[in-house]
């Protein structure tokens, strides 16, 4: 339709934004037909309003025909207001000698904040998709908040991951990327999370055929996209960007066409044996735009079942650190 799409983004003068916005404003999120409206989001501070600024004075510089707006806030009831999707970037970074709890109960409050705001202001259509870490938790934690929106409209972002596994599976069988198809991420956005390499295939075969050395499939192979994250840290000296604005470009992009089979965090209602209460990655298939069903026919072996015990621990206990604050 012509009517633009209304999309906020946190943490919109950080570095992945950097890469995100140009995508959305050209077409890459919604389509090549479909106009947008960018409600950028920041810190009330004036060295990152100032760089918004400057973001969005280089956005008006691609004169891109789609993108029919921009609002510039530091007020997330401003930012939120209408929008249709709103894409949560921003978020506290693990500073040095900081305990997980701390770095959980800090962007605890960003989340609760940001949920109960989304919840009162938000178009009626909104879809909310959550990359700042701990991406699932936060996802939790903002989705725990509201009375208007139910929890299958809060996601995150696990596709970064999909993309890793995929990506490492295809180099290795020395195929093109795309003959490398199913291969779903199960759990939390961090190094526990499991790429379950048995439901995927290459040139429609079961990568067991193609890729024999299983021994590589079970370490290796788990190894470099758990760690893949740290990886690009060591390497580039920033964390991963411009592959994570991807990522967000494909997830969104994947829920909003319908038949697209993807790896999302969504609540897992107990599925593939979570905790009903957590958000955990699972494949999904988008329904209707911006709705899906998840995938539930998947088996899973002995292996997988461990594999997923251990990253279902893992979200279990980032909830228990915030309980207190979602309930009180
Ligand atoms: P940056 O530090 O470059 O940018 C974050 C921006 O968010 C900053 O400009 C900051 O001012 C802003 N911000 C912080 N709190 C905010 C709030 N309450 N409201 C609005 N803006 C706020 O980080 P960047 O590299 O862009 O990464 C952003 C987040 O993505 C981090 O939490 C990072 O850990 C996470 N990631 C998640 C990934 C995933 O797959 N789910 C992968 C990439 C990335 O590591």
């Amino acid at each position: 339709s012509n009517t633009p799409i209304r999309v906020a983004v946190t943490g919109a003068a950080g570095q992945i934004s950097y890469s995100l916005l140009f995508r959305i404003a050209s077409g890459a999120m919604f389509g090549p037909d479909q106009p947008v409206i960018l409600q950028l989001i920041e810190v009330p501070f004036e060295k990152a309003m100032k760089a918004l600024e400057g973001v969005a004075m280089e956005l008006d510089d691609c004169a891109f025909p789609l993108l029919k707006g921009m609002v510039l806030t530091d007020d997330p009831r401003v930012g939120f207001k209408d929008a249709n999707w709103s894409l949560l970037v921003g978020a506290k970074p693990r500073g040095p000698g900081m305990e997980r709890a701390d770095l959980l109960k800090d962007n605890g409050k960003i989340f609760i904040g940001q949920g109960q705001i989304i919840d009162e202001v938000a178009a009626a259509d909104a879809r909310i998709a959550v990359v700042g870490n701990p991406a699932n938790t936060n996802c939790m934690i903002a989705a725990s908040q509201a009375k208007r929106l139910t929890p299958d409209r809060f996601t995150a972002m696990v596709r970064l991951d999909q993309n890793r596994a995929q990506a490492q599976l295809a180099k290795k069988a020395g195929v093109d990327l795309t003959a490398v198809k199913d291969i779903f991420i199960y759990g939390n956005h961090s190094p526990t999370m499991f790429p379950a390499f048995k439901h995927a295939t290459i040139n429609g075969k079961p990568v067991k055929e193609v890729i024999t050395d299983i021994d590589w499939l079970k370490g290796p192979f788990l190894e470099t996209v758990g760690k893949r994250g740290a990886a690009i840290i060591a390497a580039r000296g920033l964390s991963s960007a411009a592959s994570a604005a991807n990522a967000l470009v494909d997830h969104v992009r994947s829920l909003v066409t319908p038949g697209a089979i993807h790896s999302v965090a969504v609540k897992s209602e107990g599925r593939y044996g979570f905790d009903p209460d957590v958000w955990a990655g699972m494949p999904v298939k988008t329904t209707t735009p911006g709705s899906y069903e998840v995938i539930t026919s998947y088996e899973l072996c002995d292996f997988c079942k461990e594999k997923i015990a251990l990253t279902n621990k893992e979200l279990v206990e980032e909830r228990a650190a915030v309980l207190d604050m979602i309930k009180g």
